[in-house]
């Protein structure tokens, strides 16, 4: 079929209006939020519900027709950007956004996939509860996305990740057929988990359209603690004891280099230095508790006289005004790198116990192979998750070759120290050779026959993840 006739076949099913094929206003759909990869797709719809995204699939995988889903287009591994030229379509979640129910005594809210997630955590605030993801991009990362990409975040030590938090999904198959696996208990034995299946599977099997949340009450106390160290063993360290103190009342612990924060003050993006000398390590610590009787100054005076000698300086939060500002030292890192050059990420996570081990030979090997390419770690200490991203420096011409380098080298490493290639972000299209090497033949070859069986014509998503 040409593509006139497949864009007039589109309208029919949503509406003139929902189908973009403006090449301007297709840009924005078809760039990664990195802008170091982009295609051409046909044109982006826009439904208004599951209903007319089954019609939009049913046709697709009628006329063979590629689809990709889209969501907040945040994903920093390529998984939206169209690959072949001017044959798929991208469906984009946006419009079906509702939020059907919060349930407050079961805990758990019932939301469209094309929710933002800051506007989910907006109406969830109303009544003093939260979803627990919390990470740079929920201004624009939808719900739908999320589950697909299983993300992580800041808040995993306490909460757990994405797939911690779903309890149901409704979404549709890549032959156009709904499934509504919309579970809302917490127990739930009935098969195999579907809502786990399409959890992290990157629009590869089916388009999430509808889940089930779990969400909490937002705890009334918290603190937040930005500590500086010398050496990257103190630091390592010091976190241990922390953990075994303060245990579940740990939220989050990010671990930032002083080369990440030179870099945010550099690009102006935040102000001024919190400490009067420059450091080499911070923690950055979130602790959250309910008890109102809880004296955690007296507990945190005794430890931080206990462990002096490991850290360098430390700022507790005095109010919720500072507390933001600390926060935002972490947040804005990722943007400070991509506009510093460009940016190889690498969302890899360690056992901890392995880190510093890991972090010397990382940087030993990469700079013994490659040159003109600095690191700029930082990342998820209380989970493992760091992300150990690499930045460019000058010529760019032959940058694939420079990622791929890279991307082998720290995944050897990674492999070496027996962590993950990917906790937090995907393959995507960026990350499908390095898969190949990292899982073992059987668990390849059962992904693959996974995703025959649910998507034989592979038109969902196709050449993400895994090539058939
Ligand atoms: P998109 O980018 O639109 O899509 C991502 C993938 O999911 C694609 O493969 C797409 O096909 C698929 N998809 C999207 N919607 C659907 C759907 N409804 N049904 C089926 N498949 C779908 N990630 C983390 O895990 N933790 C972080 O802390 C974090 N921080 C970030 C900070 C910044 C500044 C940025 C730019 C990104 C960050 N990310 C992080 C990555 C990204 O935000 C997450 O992966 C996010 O969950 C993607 O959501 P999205 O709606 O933007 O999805
Ligand atoms: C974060 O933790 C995100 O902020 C993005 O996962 C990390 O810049 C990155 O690669
Ligand atoms: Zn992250």
């Amino acid at each position: 079929m040409d593509s006139e006739k497949i864009i007039k076949e589109l309208k029919k099913i949503c509406g003139n209006k929902y189908v973009i094929s403006d090449r301007k206003e297709l840009i924005s759909y078809e760039r990664d939020w990195d802008q170091k990869s982009s295609g051409l797709c046909l044109c982006t719809v826009l439904p208004k519900n599951v209903t007319e995204v089954s019609k939009l699939v049913k046709f697709c995988h009628r006329n063979l027709i590629n689809v990709i889903p889209q969501g907040g287009n945040t994903g920093l591994v390529g998984g939206t950007v169209p690959v072949l030229k001017k044959k798929e379509i991208i469906i984009n979640l946006k419009r079906i956004n509702k939020i059907y129910e919060i349930d407050n005594t079961n805990l758990t809210a019932d939301v469209g996939a094309g929710l933002i997630l800051d506007s989910l955590n907006q109406k969830l605030a109303e009544l003093n509860l939260f979803f627990p993801l919390e990470m740079a991009s929920s201004g624009s990362s939808q719900i739908g996305g999320n589950i697909a990409t299983n993300a992580g975040g800041m808040n995993v030590i306490k909460y757990g990740n994405t797939r911690n938090n779903i309890l149901g999904v409704e979404a549709v198959l890549p032959n156009g057929e709904i499934i509504k696996s919309m579970n809302k208990v917490m127990k739930n034995n009935t098969g195999y988990n579907l809502a786990n299946l399409l959890c992290g599977s990157e629009g590869t099997i089916g388009i999430i359209t509808r889940s089930i949340l779990k969400i909490y009450p937002i705890l009334d106390q918290s603190k937040t603690l930005l500590i500086a160290f010398t050496e990257l063993k103190n630091l390592l360290v010091f976190y241990k004891y922390f953990q075994k103190y303060f245990n579940t009342k740990i939220e989050r612990c990010e671990i930032l280099t002083g080369i990440n924060f030179k870099l945010s003050m550099k690009h102006s993006l935040i102000k001024k230095s919190f400490f009067q000398k420059d450091h080499d390590f911070y923690l950055l610590i979130k602790l959250s508790f309910s008890e109102k009787k809880y004296d955690i100054y007296s507990d945190l005076d005794y430890f931080f006289n206990e462990y002096k000698d490991l850290f360098t300086d430390v700022i507790l939060s005095q109010s919720l005004k500072q507390e933001k500002d600390l926060w935002k030292f972490r947040e804005v890192i990722t943007e400070a790198q991509k506009i510093e050059g460009l940016v190889i990420h690498n969302d890899i996570s360690i056992p901890i116990a392995n880190l510093k081990n890991f972090f010397n030979d990382c940087e030993k090997d990469l700079n013994k192979k490659i040159k003109d390419i600095i690191v700029y770690p930082f990342g998820h200490l209380g989970d493992g998750n760091i992300h150990y991203n690499v930045i460019i420096k000058g010529n760019r011409k032959n940058y694939k070759l420079l990622e791929n380098k890279v991307y082998e080298t720290v995944n050897k490493n990674v492999t070496k120290y027996k962590g993950s290639i990917s906790a937090e972000h995907g393959i995507g299209l960026f990350k499908k050779d390095e898969l190949k090497k990292f899982l073992d033949k059987n668990s390849l070859n059962l992904i693959k026959d996974i995703k025959r069986n649910i998507d034989p014509k592979n038109i969902m998503n196709n050449s993400k993840v895994i090539d058939l």
